[in-house]
Formats: structure tokens, C-alpha cells, sequence
């Protein structure tokens, strides 16, 4: 019964079709392949199981990671000789009619909404077999289909897989649909375990409260006296590990953890989150959201060649991506520290700080808003760039349910002072020129307060 010991993730034959296609192509294809990613999680993880499975085939290749697929990688993959097969992965959806255009074969496989399906190329999108690809698929995941169709044995790849789509926050809530099916096969496969419990990362709980960002326990997290004071009060020590304590002392450390987010002003949406399914990876000996973090950091620092070395199973690569995230998050920690003891400005509807790195401004914003900032107002990180300011903003989900919609605010407010904005209700984001923060500000405020009160006189 070779179905039961194999446990698969339930295809359409439209899809099943699909990466049939796409697996001929490359098991046909006698050249080099040039393989384009992009440079997050998802990318790094989508790249890395394409790599293996040519590695698994003994075929060339070459890998570019990037931050988007703009006209000019367009050109340059173009310049691609012409008996190359190209891969586009976790991008190539929004460029079909360009990518078509190519005298070369090329593969899509990416999970953003579709300009289209193309006429020559072969495109694995969720969005075309009735998969939500916001939700229900990363471009790891669908790679990893791709991969363990060409060869059975590529089912262990999934833990980049399941790392690559955490790395799209798709786990938030608990994995759905595709991606539900894969962990699932995953684990009657052995390859992984599925476990429900806290959100402490790291390999002991002190290590977790000292050196990760998230959850962030206000006047703990960071601090290594406070911590083992707590940890002394809890009746542990700092070798205690969560996996290894009797089930009494898990839930009295949870309920501990989870009232402390209580009080500290922690969101709703924080505080339920914070126990998870969790995904023990046995070939990588961590838990997949643990993985997700080092592929972040890699990416955050401008090393995403590291993060793909790692992927693919380079022993002093994974060392540099935990120092990588060793750096991240002490810088997470310090500003979060400073936020703590100086918090945001305030105005009626919003708040705002400043923040030294643009990249880290949401980072922050977002943390903040989650764990400990005023949740009665959205925040607004504010990077100062030359002439402009770089503004990324984040909501509460309670403020978005009350109206706010920060996309719109901040395009509109945006254009108000001759800079543009957008993006989603809950995180977004604008560009302003310096001279008019105070304008621009003044205007946000002003239409937060229009997005309140018009829901709450329908
Ligand atoms: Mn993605």
C-alpha cells in the first residue's frame, strides 16, 4: 500500500497536469538552467528546492536571488542564451506578457496574482487551480510540488517548504488548504512534527526571552538580569527547556507568559497567537519558524547568498546566518528597548517614531503595535532619507475592523503633500518629502479620523 506509507497533497488533474508539464521540461532539458528568485524567505526557500532538484538530476545551473523582477531583469534574463531553459520563481506573474515573449523556455513558478496565464510559457500558479496564493500557497510550497513531482525522493525538501511559506506568514492562524495538506503528508511522512504550544524561540526559554524580538515581554525581553530573576520566579533555570518540563509546569508557564502580554497592553491578536502550531523539523534539528528567521536575517543584511548556501546544506553558512540573526534582532531588541522608556509621539489618531534604518522602521512599527504600543492608534515609523522621509505604517486589527484603512490614509495623505503612498488596510506605507512632515502628518491624522467616524455613523 504504497499510497498509505506516501501520504501525497491531493492535486486537481488540471494542476497534477500542470507539474507534469513542468517537470518534463526539466528533466528534458539537456543545457544550463538559469534559475531567478526572489531575495526573501520564500524566494530563498523556492530557489533552494529548484537548485536540489537539479543537483538531484546532475544538471548546471545558475541562480540570481533578487529584489523584484523590474524591466531591467527582464533584460537581463532575456540576454540568457537562448538554449537555456529559465526559471522565474516567486516572482514572473505580474511580467507573463514579456516572459512569453521569450525565445527561450521558460518556467513560472510563483504565487502572486497573475497578469495572466502566457501562451509559451509553462506558468504553476495556486491562482489558476482554484488555490488562494495569498493564503493557501507560497512559491516554496508549489516549488516543492514541482520538485517531488519530478522525483518522489525530493519529499525532503519539505521543511524548506513549509520555512518558505511561514516566510509569507501563511502559518498566521494555522496553515490552510494546500499548504495544510502538505504539513500534514509531512508528518504522517515522519519528516516533521506538528506540535501546538508557545511561541518561545530558541533552544531554552532564557535564550528565547533574551534573544528574540517576538513575543516581546515588555521589561524582560532583552534583559538578562530581569529574565533570570523571572525565570528564578517561575522555578526554572536558565538551561530549562520548554520541550523537556512537566506538563503542570508548561501550563503554568504559558498562562505566566500569556497574562503578562495582558498587561502590558499586548493586541488581542498577539496574545492568541502566541500558543501556535509549531513545526519540528527533524533534518534541520529546529522548529520551521526558527529556519523562516535565519533565511529572514540572511535577507535582511544583504546576504541572501548565505541564506540559499544554507538551504542547500552548507554547515558554515548556517553559522553565519545565526550570527546574521544574532545582530538582527539585538538591533530589534535596543530600539524596541528605546520605545519602551521613550515612546512613540502622539497625536489624536496617531502615533510616530523615528527609526534609524528604513528597513527596520516596519519592523519596529509592526512590533510595537503588537506587543506594547497605545492600540487605540496606528503607528507610523518614520525613516528620514535625504530630502524624504520613508513612512511605514501599521494598525491594530481592532483599528481596522473600527474603519482605518492605512493604504488609503497614506496614499491620500501622500499625494496631499506631493509624495505617493499605499498599500494594505492593516500595513502600509508612504514617501514624503521632509519639508512636509508636519503637513503630512497633521493630514494622516485628519483622515484616520474621517475613517473612524464615517463606519461608525453607517
Ligand atoms: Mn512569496
Amino acid at each position: 500500500m504504497a499510497g498509505e506509507e506516501n501520504p501525497q497533497i491531493n492535486f486537481s488533474a488540471s494542476l497534477t497536469r500542470r507539474l507534469e508539464e513542468a517537470a518534463e521540461e526539466i528533466r528534458n532539458h539537456s543545457g544550463r538552467t538559469r534559475i531567478f528568485s526572489h531575495y526573501d524567505p520564500d524566494g530563498i526557500t523556492a530557489a533552494a528546492i529548484i537548485c536540489k532538484v537539479m543537483l538531484g538530476l546532475g544538471k548546471p545551473f545558475k541562480v540570481t536571488l533578487t529584489k523584484k523582477l523590474d524591466d531591467k531583469r527582464v533584460k537581463e534574463a532575456g540576454e540568457t542564451p537562448n538554449d537555456q531553459l529559465i526559471i522565474f520563481a516567486d516572482m514572473g506573474a505580474t511580467r507573463v506578457s514579456q516572459l512569453d515573449d521569450f525565445p527561450h523556455k521558460v518556467i513560472v513558478v510563483d504565487h502572486h496574482e497573475p497578469e495572466a496565464e502566457g501562451e509559451n510559457i509553462i506558468h504553476v500558479n495556486p491562482h489558476f487551480f482554484d488555490i488562494d496564493g495569498a493564503r493557501e500557497a507560497s512559491a516554496a510550497s508549489f516549488a516543492f510540488s514541482l520538485a517531488s513531482t519530478v522525483d518522489e525522493r525530493n519529499w525532503s525538501l519539505a521543511s524548506l517548504a513549509i520555512a518558505g511559506a511561514i516566510g509569507d506568514r501563511q502559518n498566521l492562524g494555522g496553515f490552510q488548504g494546500y499548504n495544510e495538506e502538505l504539513v500534514a503528508a509531512a508528518a504522517q511522512r515522519e519528516l516533521i512534527s506538528i506540535e501546538v504550544m508557545p511561541d518561545l524561540k530558541g533552544h531554552t526559554i532564557f535564550e528565547s526571552l533574551t534573544e528574540h524580538p517576538e513575543p516581546y515581554f515588555v521589561d524582560i525581553t532583552g534583559r538578562k538580569q530581569k529574565a533570570s530573576r523571572f525565570m528564578k520566579w517561575l522555578g526554572l533555570d536558565k538551561e530549562s527547556e520548554f520541550k523537556s518540563l512537566e506538563e503542570e509546569q508548561k501550563r503554568f508557564l504559558t498562562s505566566i507568559c500569556a497574562m503578562r502580554l495582558l498587561r502590558q497592553g499586548a493586541t488581542p491578536e498577539a496574545i492568541l497567537n502566541f500558543v501556535t502550531e509549531r513545526y519540528w523539523l527533524y533534518d534541520w534539528d529546529m522548529y520551521a519558524d526558527e529556519l523562516t528567521s535565519l533565511f529572514n536575517a540572511c535577507s535582511r543584511q544583504g546576504d541572501q547568498a548565505t541564506g540559499l548556501a544554507m538551504a542547500l546544506g552548507d554547515r558554515a553558512a548556517r553559522e553565519a546566518a545565526a550570527a546574521h540573526r544574532l545582530k538582527h534582532q539585538e538591533w530589534i531588541i535596543e530600539n524596541l528597548r528605546k520605545l519602551e522608556v521613550d515612546p512613540p509621539e502622539s497625536k489624536r489618531h496617531l502615533q510616530y517614531f523615528y527609526a534609524a534604518e528604513s528597513s527596520y522602521a516596519g519592523v519596529l512599527a509592526g512590533l510595537g503595535t503588537l506587543y506594547f504600543f497605545d492600540d487605540s492608534k496606528a503607528t507610523f515609523g518614520i525613516h528620514k532619507n535625504g530630502g524624504n522621509l520613508n513612512v511605514s505604517a501599521r494598525a491594530p486589527r481592532s483599528l481596522v475592523e473600527a474603519g482605518v484603512n492605512l493604504g488609503v490614509a497614506c496614499r491620500k495623505a501622500g499625494e496631499a503633500v506631493g509624495g505617493s503612498g499605499g498599500g494594505h488596510d492593516i500595513a502600509a506605507g508612504a514617501t514624503v518629502p521632509s519639508k512636509r512632515e508636519k503637513k503630512f502628518l497633521s493630514e494622516l491624522d485628519k483622515i484616520l479620523k474621517e475613517q473612524l467616524t464615517s463606519r461608525n455613523s453607517e
